[in-house]
């Protein structure tokens, strides 16, 4: 049966020089951790040293894209994972926010020529985040995925 989430590694990559920053959003905190705790042990098992791994905070989702580009200004790292859990609720709220920081995730790394990764789960029920948070049993972590994914587009193109 064909998993979902990333294929297998194209070719090793060696992240020991590698300077990642890490911003969450502080929303849906249960999952959020849970995210940040998994892209940063894939981070590791990439050899990305401790030391290169900066980690800050912004309050929702909607902040990530400007601290995103501050993280890079203030931090000088090669690549940011944004990190936020956005939530249906009943209103048109979650759409205009997932409209938004998707588009301006997508348009920094053009603006900044620097790698940007999507990691905002658009989830409609708290339990679709708790599963791609791996929280709960059925799905994996999918902040494993983004480590993985910032270490090889920082490589790739060097
Ligand atoms: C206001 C709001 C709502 C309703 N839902 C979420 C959410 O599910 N996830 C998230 O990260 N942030 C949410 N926020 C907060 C906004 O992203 C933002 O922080 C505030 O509107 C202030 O700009």
């Amino acid at each position: 049966m064909a998993v979902k989430g990333l294929g297998k590694v194209d070719q090793q990559y060696d992240g020991k020089d590698v300077k990642v920053g890490i911003l969450h959003a502080r929303w849906n905190n249960k999952v959020i951790d849970a995210l940040v705790a998994g892209a940063i042990q894939k981070l590791k098992e990439f050899n990305v040293r401790e030391e290169n791994i900066v980690v800050e905070s912004v309050p929702g989702a909607y902040e990530l894209p400007y601290g995103t580009k501050k993280m890079f200004e203030k931090h000088g790292v090669d690549v940011v994972i944004p990190i936020g859990c956005l939530i249906k609720g009943s209103t048109m709220h979650f759409e205009y926010i997932c409209e938004a920081v998707s588009t301006q995730l997508m348009q920094l790394q053009f603006q900044l020529d620097k790698p940007v990764i999507f990691g905002l789960l658009t989830c409609l029920t708290e339990e679709q985040a708790l599963l791609r948070a791996g929280v709960l049993p059925g799905m994996h972590n999918h902040g494993e995925d983004w480590g993985a994914c910032a270490v090889e587009m920082v490589l790739k193109w060097k």
